[in-house]
């Protein structure tokens, strides 16, 4: 995707501090954005110019079969929140969940976004209903499957965020009645190549990153399951803080346990965090914590089809 990107971080000063702001936490958080993509600290001024270039693509946000789980991990997301970092600074121009306009303004809306000059990225929450021709989810009249089909194919760049969105999630577990998919398998017969952000939720800092590194025009290496190498090359396990109790053949055998109160792995508790790619350890949720280290193992929430192939999550 080519989008022109101004040099000078203008008007940052005056947009973020409008919503109180500082110009400090904003490039601290630029930084969290920087060390997800694996960035040096210098890149934060970088990750700051692509998203505060004067010339920005609308952002069109579309919701399908889902918790909301996703967008509210973005909507509390740490300071800045949301509204100064994605609303002001991206041009998040049509998000169901939060817009203020409703019915046929926002219909129009969405017009005017996606017909915008510049182009615009579209980001998926939720799998697509596909069984009886998309009959189990409609948004204004219309099945979720036909307003992808109408919008998708159009954007510069699609992000499936969050694994519903990337692989079909909970609603695309056995049996699936409602023939629930992930974007790109309900899509690609339309051209659709979505990059698969997940998990369940996914973390915000790697959608950010993700429209970053668009925005840049530096190119995102995928992995097979469409998903950025950036945020997803290694293992929750490769990353775990825990590891050296998993090689030292440290488990915690139970979860109230003095081993599990003392930071022993989590592996004989059922942790799928070797066959799980994600950067849980080290973007953690909100800079602050993630599943194992809040002493809870990973469920493997970020692979295809996790909930048929990782569970029981739980056992008496
Ligand atoms: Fe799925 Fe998102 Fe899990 Fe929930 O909308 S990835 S069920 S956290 O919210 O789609
Ligand atoms: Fe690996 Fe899980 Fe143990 Fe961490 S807790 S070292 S991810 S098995
Ligand atoms: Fe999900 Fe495992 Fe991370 S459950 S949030 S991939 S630690």
């Amino acid at each position: 995707m080519k989008v022109t990107v101004h040099p000078a971080v203008e008007n940052v000063q005056e947009r973020l501090s409008k919503r109180n702001v500082s110009r400090r936490d904003f490039l601290r958080y630029c930084g969290l954005v920087a060390a997800a993509m694996g960035m040096g600290p210098a890149f934060a001024v970088e990750v700051a110019q692509a998203l505060t270039a004067p010339r920005r693509p609308s952002v069109v946000y579309l919701h399908n079969a889902e918790c909301t789980g996703c967008s509210e991990a973005l909507l509390r997301t740490g300071a800045p929140y949301i509204d100064e970092l994605i609303l002001d600074t991206l041009s998040l121009d049509y998000h169901e969940t939060i817009m203020a306009a409703a019915g046929e303004a926002a219909e129009e809306a969405l017009k005017q976004a996606i017909n915008a000059k510049e182009g615009f990225i579209a980001v998926v929450e939720g799998a697509v209903p596909t069984g009886d021709a998309g009959q189990y989810g409609y948004i204004g009249g219309r099945t979720m499957l036909e307003i992808g089909k109408e919008i998708l194919p159009r954007a510069n760049a699609v992000i499936a965020y969050g694994t519903c969105a990337a692989y079909g999630g909970i609603q695309a577990a056995a049996p699936n009645p409602t023939g629930a998919r992930g974007v790109n398998e309900a899509f690609a017969e339309y051209g659709v190549k979505a990059i698969n952000v997940p998990g369940c939720p996914p973390n915000p800092i790697n959608l950010v990153g993700t429209i970053v590194a668009l925005l840049k025009g530096t190119g995102l290496k995928l992995d097979r399951d469409g998903r950025p190498l950036m945020f997803y090359g290694k293992t929750v396990h490769e990353l775990c803080e825990r590891r050296k109790h998993f090689e030292a053949g440290e488990f915690a055998p139970s979860f109230k346990s003095e081993e599990a109160r003392k930071g022993w792995c989590l592996y004989e508790l059922g942790c799928k965090g070797p066959v799980t790619m994600n950067n849980c350890p080290k973007a953690r949720f909100n800079d602050t914590n993630w599943p194992v280290g809040a002493g809870h193992p990973c469920i493997g929430c970020s692979e295809p089809g996790f909930w048929d192939s990782m569970g029981p999550f739980y056992e008496n």
